[in-house]
């Protein structure tokens, strides 16, 4: 196993100013923002070129142009960042089926059935990533939630970057309290206040007193900058089958007509399942006659699998054991019971 490293964290860099460049070019290389246009607006993110501008998210874009009087301004698109955002997932669903959205740009998985080094991991999702997107992501492993996370924001963009248990709380005692999952702007100011500006800082603090001024959130941290987060990865989506379904543009009703379209299903639905790694112990066959009768007939397998051969049998078996009185207009094979193919392949990479 790897040495307990089961939480992976993915953030994409610059997540909206980078989907503006993919679609305009000739924006790279120049400072811009994505946000408001008007005076009042503020920036939703800066691409790097302008955080070097000291530019920012929730900046007002009156300050930005002073920061930097040539700053490009691109008005927001929020559905052509959930459409990106989509691809982004649907290429970390190939990986594990654990995951947790966290934000639209921002995703944790459950890696712990995955056997490969984690720095190729890592390496492996960046890539499929750009390849699938044009985008760019930075990435943490670690063996808790919130220490994935803060490795993830380690050396953006494109960072990759691993907290092992023998690096805590050492790694952590120099960065600035705002760094730590949990504290928020507010925190942070009454943090300072305190005279508590780094972790090293906050590590001189007892349990009880972090309680008595920040309640929860004070036993929160106590645990956090000492690496204690039991939290799991919440699935956000869990898929309960995989399956191919079409209406025909003609109904038929010769039975080799219908094993010819289960084997160009049972094909499809064997790729599918491979290329997001996935397995399954139950094949499911649908079928709706042409009075819009329903017919589903399943078999569970005794080990897992997502080749099409067997896919194919056994629908086939499932067709051969339902009475065809009628003509069929929609046929769907299915595979259901679904868990997380572990063996992935180096070869693939
Ligand atoms: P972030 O991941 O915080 O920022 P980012 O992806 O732009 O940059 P980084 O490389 O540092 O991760 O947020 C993701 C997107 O969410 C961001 O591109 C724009 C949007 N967003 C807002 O609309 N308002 C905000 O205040 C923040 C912080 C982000
Ligand atoms: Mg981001």
């Amino acid at each position: 196993m790897n040495d307990d490293l089961n939480f992976l964290h993915i953030d994409l860099d610059a997540f909206f100013a980078s989907v503006e460049e993919l679609d305009n070019p000739s924006l790279k290389g120049k400072p811009m923002v994505v946000g408001g246009r008007s005076q009042r607006g503020i920036i939703t993110t800066a691409n790097y070129e302008a955080r070097k501008y000291g530019l920012h998210s929730a900046m007002p874009i009156f300050k930005a142009k002073k920061l930097c009087p040539h700053v490009i301004i691109v008005p927001t698109r929020h559905d052509k960042y959930e459409e990106m955002s989509k691809k982004v997932f649907e290429v970390l669903y190939r990986y594990s089926n654990r995951i947790e959205k966290m934000s639209i740009d921002e995703a944790c998985l459950d890696i712990s059935h995955i056997n490969l080094n984690p720095t190729i991991l890592a390496k492996k999702i960046q890539r499929d990533v750009f390849k699938s997107t044009g985008l760019t992501v930075s990435i943490g492993i670690s063996y808790n939630k919130s220490l994935a996370k803060m490795a993830s924001d380690w050396n953006k963009p494109q960072g990759v970057k691993i907290i092992t248990k023998d690096m805590v709380p050492g790694i952590l005692l120099n960065l600035p309290i705002g760094k730590i999952a949990g504290i928020g702007k507010k925190s942070e100011e009454k943090f300072h206040k305190m005279g508590i500006y780094k972790v090293k800082d906050l590590m001189q603090i007892n349990k009880e007193m972090l309680e008595y001024h920040f309640g929860k959130l004070g036993l929160v941290v106590y645990d956090r900058i000492r690496g204690v987060d039991n939290r799991q990865v919440e699935t956000t989506r869990k898929r309960k089958s995989i399956g191919i379904e079409r209406t025909f543009s003609e109904d038929i009703y010769n039975k080799d007509d219908i094993k010819n379209k289960i084997l160009e299903f049972s094909m499809d639905l064997s790729k599918e399942l491979k290329s997001r790694k996935i397995i399954g112990k139950t094949i499911s066959i649908k079928i709706k006659f042409n009075d819009f009768k329903v017919i589903t007939r399943s078999i569970t397998l005794e080990n897992p699998r997502n080749d099409f051969e067997e896919i194919y049998h056994k629908a086939c078996y499932l067709l051969d054991n339902i009475k065809l009185e009628k003509p069929i207009r929609l046929l769907g094979v299915a595979m259901a019971n679904l868990q997380k193919d572990n063996i992935i392949q180096l070869s693939f990479m």
